[in-house]
């Protein structure tokens, strides 16, 4: 209750503010980035379909609410760099054209992630993994021609993301596998030397649990001990219902915070189905089950209420740590974009983001909103 009137007041300051640089406080100014403006940054992920020109009515949705966007997949290496010397940077271009075309802090997404990796990067011609090397090499030839061809306009990298397990040990991806931890600091060495002035992001999943959260801490202490730049830490915060607790979430942030480096909630979406599976990493999915999509058409209105009332209990927890957070992201605009309806199980519909499917907002916007 102490945080929603914090929140509302902090609104009102917000608007009183407008009023009083002169600016005239219209209706089509009640929009999240006012509201939530002078906590943080408020993001969203951009998805192919609103890049190829499909989807104006989400594109209107960011123009209005947004300040921040990163691509929900356009930058990821299978797209941007399929093949060793092929680049595709059709769709990352059209993405940081409308971040600047709005004034927006673009951010990019992802340099260095065991997912979506193009089947060249690690291996040879034969199929064999390269040499530590030659993997560097790959590595500093991407990181450098993506981060070098948007310099100045993309102003915070995710560089490493998903590098490490729940219990705190590393994953055993390819990167892992050829080259040790130090793909970590390679990866952030290389972006800062692309552009010095960008920000550069660790970003992961189920950050709440402590293992993870003790190697996150140690990671960014031993970059900042070698003198390697790091901005910040990225919660990426893909919750339900029932996972995580807001207690262990909030004990993440303040344990992140103490490192002086910023905190950003990265990819925020509240799945409202009954949890399968509380990990995001791609693969780990498993077959449909009808019982496991209870809404189908639509969330009923108990469900749909619990679901706000948990946003807003979060969304306090982000003004109450904002001294710290400096952008929140969701991840998608309506619910009918999210990788939700498909993960971790293929099919079911899930209602996760602050917009329906009817690009209409929920109750949660509406209550920042002053609605
Ligand atoms: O939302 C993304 C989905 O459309 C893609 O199919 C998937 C694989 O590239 O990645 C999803 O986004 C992931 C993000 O890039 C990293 N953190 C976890 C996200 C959900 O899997």
């Amino acid at each position: 209750m102490k945080n929603k009137k914090l929140l509302y007041a902090a609104s009102l300051a917000c608007m009183l503010l407008m009023a009083c640089s002169g600016k005239p406080v219209v209706e089509s100014e009640r929009n999240l980035k006012n509201v939530l403006g002078n906590h943080f940054l408020v993001g969203v992920a951009i998805n192919h379909l609103q890049l190829q020109g499909q989807d104006s009515a989400a594109l209107d949705i960011v123009k209005t609410h947004f300040n921040s966007i990163v691509p929900e997949n356009c930058m990821k290496c299978m797209i941007i760099h399929p093949e060793e010397n092929v680049y595709d940077f059709e769709l990352s271009d059209r993405f940081v054209a409308f971040g600047e075309e709005n004034g927006m802090f673009v951010v990019g997404h992802c340099l260095i992630w065991h997912s979506q990796l193009a089947s060249w990067f690690c291996t040879d011609e034969n199929g064999a993994d390269v040499s530590p090397e030659v993997l560097k090499q790959r590595m500093k030839d991407h990181i450098t021609t993506i981060v070098k061809r948007y310099k100045g306009r993309v102003h915070g990298w995710d560089v490493v993301n998903e590098a490490i397990l729940e219990d705190g040990s590393y994953r055993n991806s390819k990167f892992y596998q050829i080259l040790g931890e130090e793909f970590v600091p390679l990866a952030f060495q290389y972006a800062y030397e692309a552009d010095p002035e960008a920000e550069l992001y660790y970003n992961d999943y189920n950050m709440h649990f402590e293992g993870k959260r003790r190697a996150v801490i140690k990671l960014v202490e031993d970059l900042k001990a070698r003198g390697i730049r790091i901005d910040a830490v990225g919660m990426q915060g893909h919750v339900g219902m029932e996972y995580p607790q807001i207690s262990d979430f909030e004990a993440s942030i303040e344990a992140f915070s103490k490192l002086n480096v910023k905190v950003m909630i990265t990819e925020f979406d509240m799945s409202a189905l009954p949890m399968v599976r509380y990990s995001a990493n791609v693969t780990d999915t498993v077959s449909f089950e009808q019982s496991m999509n209870p809404y189908p058409n639509e969330l009923p209105s108990r469900e749909l209420e619990a679901w706000n009332k948990r946003m807003m209990e979060f969304m306090n927890l982000f003004v109450k740590h904002s001294r710290h957070i400096s952008r929140v992201t969701f991840w998608g605009v309506t619910d009918g974009d999210s990788w939700k309806n498909d993960f971790p199980m293929r099919g079911r519909t899930d209602y996760p983001l602050l917009f329906d499917r009817n690009y209409e907002p929920k109750q949660f916007v509406k209550e920042l909103l002053g609605e």
